[in-house]
């Protein structure tokens, strides 16, 4: 550090449990430092490490970080956990919004007469708040022209699905409709939310309302900024929950409501406890503190009323929904060597309930779900699958079906919703999956374990876990390569990656050029600021040919592959790639060092997740049936649709899908909030400083922080600067005595006072502004010590003096 750190300086310190810690400096011992932290620790460390503490820090923390007088990561840490000490969870960072999950209802931050309040004024005018970005956006939009886009990420829990819908409602008070006959357009916008909760949302360990699905909402304005339509685009449903769940989870909400209709509803659908559900009941949580799902039920109704859903379709979702329980249920014994037949009177009476609800034939349910065609040159031979087969069959058949439902869904609200053929300007909100590290993802992990293992607790490290065995012993368990926890950070993570890669670039590039938009309003030289770019990991998965996508892809289309074969390609072909690793002994896993951090996936799923595969025998067996709804999922194929049977890559489309939404966003002006979850255990008023950490790290804000340190991270205006350290040279103050200063005149202009202090102090590199001065890091704080120190030496003076006299 360039400041000078003396003993009794104050500063941060690193800590393992709490990242920074601080504390007073009680000697330094050439690059060495003796530290006194407030917890009573005695540390001793490098000079380097160590940042200095503003003294001069308001209580109550800033509410922009860039009001900071140390901008470093400590001091970012501290003044969102003093925030958040005191309910103030928004904060800027520029104009980056940081929203940290209260994990509280706070009801006086968004009711009307707040939303009243933030209507019209100007960013920093009024306390941070979400409300400030959407009327940001929302301004800017009807002054200039041009859509605007909110983007919102964070973790799993942080907060960004309701953050979103705090948005869509300012929106709404803003662009809605004075007459209620035409307000439908905004309510049918609101009331999509929980319609696609209760299809798309389920309890994880990390949230109770987990959104299983990444979501793009386009609302659209007329000319006189009123809503006049909208688009929902959805990504990446999580397909697998509707047959998987594991403990403490739960599968999608919309399975819990319906088993908690009223009774006409469970005797129509012939449904009963969710725990006679095997879909359902491999995880023991049924229900959810604070929710009724009786009330739910009705409520997902009323909502579907809104958005335009009949009576009619809204009998053949539900009897889909409920022929899915009764699929699930469906269990197969062996027969013979190597077929299956139904495995008890239970599963015949689910196969009959499921083929009724399904409105097709029972006989071809079942011989849909035990065998499969083999197409040979000369004939078509009915090959049996043994029950596992078959079971893998079923679960398909379930998946595919829930899929087609919910893409059903939100077409259907697209359509009713309506679109705006004129609209020229739009307002998007991106709520999306947050990066997904070993961390979080190895809690899925940590489950499974305690399912399998004798153990009574797990602490999650970064490769081993911390087990406390039943007989009270603890002892660190290593993660195997194919044990189940990794098998968990798979094809979904590497594509929610992939994603948050695609948004870290767009996010650093507006970063990059808000920064200099800055320097160039002040008239600064700004052409040395650089950024860390991340081009070379997109290149590494996305490139066409030679990325990881279109190797899989290549992979997917040759017969003989498996996913040992796909490794092996992956590691000659990255074996030189900088953010490509083989890791030590692997040989179906690989690791990608992305920008918030290396991320180890196992690519055992990869060839059979990416495949976009529709059974043949499924396809058939529901495009015939009776119910014209369930039919109409499952259209016969056109050219335009995958043939079934047909390889389509899940990848490539998301890819374009990904690309598709980057050139929407890039033709909007962009305003980012970032999501914080305080704490894993989702309580109030826990503020965990290494999680945080890792969050700000993850969601750019660390390097947003970085690219401002690399230019001037503080800023001043003159007449502040001027009052904080005029004492440094008091010759441009106007026949004050420096220490008795009562006004500050100035004897030269206030720019060439900045100036004239700099140089006394010896410091350069500073730019000086129209109306501020710019800082590099650390000359505030060098500048402060200056400050610190005369004041001592004066105060010393003084003591002599009165001393001398007594
Ligand atoms: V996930 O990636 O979909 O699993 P999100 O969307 O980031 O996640 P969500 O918005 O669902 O998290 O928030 C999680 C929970 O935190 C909510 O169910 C609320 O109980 C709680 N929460 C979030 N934001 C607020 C808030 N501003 N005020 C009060 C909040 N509670
Ligand atoms: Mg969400």
């Amino acid at each position: 550090m360039p400041q000078e750190i003396t003993a009794g300086s104050h500063v941060w310190v690193e800590d393992q449990e709490l990242a920074w810690v601080d504390g007073v400096v009680t000697s330094v011992n050439g690059n060495e430092a003796e530290v006194e932290t407030i917890n009573g620790n005695q540390v001793t460390t490098k000079l380097s490490k160590l940042y200095p503490k503003d003294m001069e820090a308001p209580d109550t923390g800033v509410d922009d970080m860039t009001k900071l007088s140390y901008l470093h990561e400590p001091a970012v840490l501290h003044n969102l956990a003093t925030r958040y000490g005191i309910k103030e969870i928004y904060t800027y960072c520029g104009n980056i919004l940081i929203a940290i999950n209260p994990f509280q209802a706070l009801s006086h931050l968004y009711d009307t007469e707040l939303m009243d309040s933030y209507k019209g004024a100007q960013l920093g005018d009024r306390s941070p708040h979400v409300f400030a970005i959407t009327d940001v956006a929302y301004r800017a939009m009807n002054n200039e022209g041009k859509s605007n886009s909110i983007l919102v990420s964070g973790e799993s829990g942080a907060g960004k699905t309701e953050t979103t819908k705090m948005i869509m409602r300012y929106l709404a008070y803003l662009g809605g409709h004075a007459a209620a006959e035409a307000r439908t357009v905004e309510r049918k916008v609101l009331e999509s939310n929980p319609v696609l909760e209760a299809f798309g949302n389920a309890k994880t360990v990390r949230n109770n309302n987990s959104s299983r699905f990444g979501k793009f909402v386009e609302i659209q304005f007329d000319g006189r900024g009123q809503i006049s339509g909208a688009a929902i685009r959805t990504y990446l449903l999580e397909k697998s929950r509707v047959c998987q769940i594991s403990e403490p989870e739960r599968n999608y909400h919309c399975f819990y409501l319906l088993c908690a209709a009223p009774p006409k509803e469970i005797e129509k659908y012939k449904l009963g406890d969710p725990k006679s559900f095997h879909y359902l009941n491999q995880s023991s949580c049924y229900e959810l503190v604070g929710v009724d799902d009786s009330h739910d039920y009705l409520a997902t109704k009323k909502a579907m009323d809104i958005v335009g859903i009949s009576v009619e379709e809204q009998d053949a979702i539900f009897r889909i929904v409920a022929a899915i329980l009764h699929l699930g249920n469906i269990a197969f014994a062996l027969e013979g060597e190597d077929s299956s037949v139904l495995e008890d009177e239970k599963a015949k009476f689910h196969l009959q309930v499921a083929a009724e609800l399904l409105m097709c034939d029972l006989e071809a349910l079942e011989t849909a779900l035990c065998k499969r065609n083999m197409v040979t040159p000369e004939e078509v031979i009915k090959r049996s699958l043994d029950p596992l087969g078959a079971a893998i069959s079923r679960d398909g058949l379930a998946k595919t079906i829930y899929a087609r439902l919910f893409d059903w869904l939100v077409k259907k609200i697209n359509v009713s919703i309506g679109q705006d053929p004129d609209s020229k300007c739009l307002i998007g909100v991106l709520d999306i999956y947050g990066f997904e590290s070993f961390k979080t993802s190895r809690s899925y992990a940590f489950t499974a374990l305690l399912d399998d293992g004798p153990y009574s607790a797990l602490e999650l490290g970064p490769c081993v876990v911390k087990c406390t065995s039943l007989k009270g012993y603890e002892e660190l368990l290593l993660f195997e390569a194919n044990t189940k926890c990794l098998a968990e950070i798979g094809f979904e993570q590497f594509c929610i990656n992939f994603t948050n890669e695609k948004l870290q670039q767009h996010f650093n590039q507006h970063v990059f050029k808000m920064e200099q938009s800055v320097y160039q309003e002040e008239e600064i030289d700004w052409s040395y600021i650089d950024f860390v770019d991340n081009q070379d990991v997109l290149d590494l998965i996305e490139k066409k040919p030679g990325g990881i996508i279109s190797l899989l892809d290549e992979t997917c289309m040759f017969p003989k592959s498996t996913h040992e074969t796909f490794a092996q390609k992956l590691y000659q072909t990255f074996k030189d790639h900088k953010r490509f690793v083989k890791p030590k002994l692997a040989r179906t896993e690989f690791t990608i060092v992305h920008y918030a951090g290396e991320v180890q996936y196992q690519c055992d799923q990869f060839l059979d997740k990416n495949k976009d595969y529709i059974v043949p025998e499924h396809q058939e067996l529901l495009s015939t049936s009776k119910c014209s709804f369930i039919a109409s999922l499952f259209p016969s194929l056109n050219a335009e649709t995958p043939k079934s049977g047909k390889f389509s890559s899940i990848g490539s489309r998301f890819k374009l899908q990904l690309q598709q939404l980057m050139d929407i966003l890039n033709s909007t002006e962009p305003h980012y909030i970032r999501c914080i979850k305080p704490n894993s255990d989702l309580r109030p008023e826990i503020f965990e400083n290494v999680s945080v950490l890792q969050q700000l790290r993850s969601g750019g804000v660390l390097e947003a922080i970085r690219v401002k340190c690399e230019g001037y991270p503080t800023n001043r205006i003159f007449s502040e600067f001027l009052e904080r350290f005029s004492i440094l040279a008091p010759e441009v103050l106007k026949e004050n005595s420096a220490y008795e200063v009562i006004a500050f005149i100035f004897s030269v202009e206030e720019n060439v006072a900045c100036k004239s202090i700099m140089e006394k102090v010896g410091l350069s590199n500073y730019q000086i502004g129209k109306t501020k001065i710019f800082l590099r890091a650390g000359q505030m704080a060098e500048l402060d010590g200056r400050k610190a120190k005369l004041l001592g030496e004066s105060a010393k003076v003084i003591q002599k003096q009165v001393r001398s006299r007594i």
